[in-house]
């Protein structure tokens, strides 16, 4: 079928007769997702991938999730830690959708795109995590667009909820312990209190410090997490016992429009919506702070950020399996010596990096986890 598939099936016998390999791949690999966001306007931008096989560890490029499926994005949410939804900002034009992928081992499908019910310029979404709500910002009209799904999955729209003042909104986040709904504009967060019967009422604007410009927000171990990003900082509040946040700190981050958390929530990553990049903090325990430390990972200019434990430590395995078998390389053998593009490589094959061409270099990756096999950790 493939003349190169017997050359590279010989290779592959030959290395394997002169390894012993053992199992030595990792429990706590995480994927790193991060938009591609420009100031102020994009267009076909798409949404970066990493995987870190240890916390602290260095960073490896996944294939993107290509910007031809997609439009100008923004924010990303997780509804599961094998499905992402992100957020297409349209370049304001009022065009704007939610994008679906099923995440699995490395690999990714695209489900489908919605919108609707209000959706017209899409910056931050998040998931309700108690009921499952999809709660979706819009930047102009003063209307958080509300979806609920149903038993195939599939979203509908669940009303909307008006802002008290129609103005902007960037982020949004659910606080867990009591639901409260926290949806951010450029200078206060408004907070609502989330009712019995599903409806949401509105308690108070808040802020810290002035001429901020607010975007988006988490909330990691009941602190909510805020970037400011005209002071370059993410801003830290806890609550008091009657859920009314309390300003605690911040933490220095240029341009910082979004962050997430290793699943041991030891590191933070906060992507910078200025000059590209995410930053990396590590959590100090005894004086509870974050600590910037090592390099900032180099990317174009970034919107939001979403870590998720779905991802195979076995570049190799290229069909999401997390075994790497004939399956593999039969994929393999379908991209050898394809050259892609080299800001966007889709070649899931390219398993050494830059350039984005698959060749020997490749091979010798994909030949050293020849018959391995992981059990994917969310499984
Ligand atoms: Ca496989
Ligand atoms: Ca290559």
């Amino acid at each position: 079928m493939y003349k190169h598939v017997y050359y590279l099936i010989g290779s592959l016998v030959i290395s394997w007769v002169f390894s012993f390999f053992t199992m030595t791949a990792c429990a706590s690999s995480f994927q790193i997702i991060a938009a591609e966001t420009p100031m102020g306007a994009g267009s076909k931008q798409g949404v970066r991938r990493y995987i870190v096989r240890d916390v602290f560890g260095p960073v490896q490029q996944l294939t993107p999730i290509p910007g031809d499926l997609l439009y100008d994005p923004a924010g990303l949410a997780l509804r599961s830690p094998d499905e992402v939804f992100v957020a297409n900002r349209a370049a304001h034009t009022g065009n704007s959708s939610i994008s679906r992928f099923a995440l699995y081992g490395s690999e990714l499908d695209f489900i489908g795109t919605f919108t609707g019910n209000g959706v017209t310029d899409c910056h931050q979404l998040c998931f309700d995590p108690v009921s499952g709500e999809l709660f979706q910002t819009n930047w102009t009209t003063g209307i958080l667009s509300r979806f609920v799904f149903d038993g195939e999955n599939n979203p509908l729209a669940n009303g909307i909820l008006q802002m008290p003042d129609n103005d902007k909104q960037l982020g949004v986040v659910v606080r867990p312990a009591d639901r409260q709904l926290f949806v951010s504009d450029y200078q206060k967060v408004r907070r609502f209190s989330h009712n019995l019967d599903g409806s949401y009422t509105f308690i108070e604007d808040f802020a810290q410090d002035g001429g901020a410009l607010y975007h988006f927000m988490k909330i990691r171990d009941d602190i909510l997490y805020l970037t400011d990003f005209n002071h370059g900082v993410v801003l830290r509040f806890t609550f008091d016992d009657f859920g009314a946040p309390i300003y605690k700190d911040s933490v220095a981050a240029e341009g910082a429009v979004d962050m997430d958390f290793s699943p041991d929530g030891q590191e933070m990553y906060v992507t910078d919506h200025r000059n590209g990049g995410i930053m990396r903090y590590r959590y100090d325990g005894e004086t509870d702070t974050w600590i910037r430390h090592g390099d900032k990972i180099p990317t174009p200019m970034l919107g939001g950020i979403v870590v998720t434990t779905t991802v195979c430590p076995l570049a190799a395995d290229l069909t999401g399996d997390c075994v790497v078998n004939y399956e593999d390389l039969m994929v393999f053998a379908d991209q050898w010596l394809v050259t892609g593009d080299h800001d966007y490589c889709v070649l899931n094959a390219n398993l050494a990096g830059e350039p984005c061409e698959v060749t020997v270099e490749d091979f010798g990756i994909f030949a050293s986890q020849w018959l391995m096999e992981h059990t994917l950790s969310f499984n």
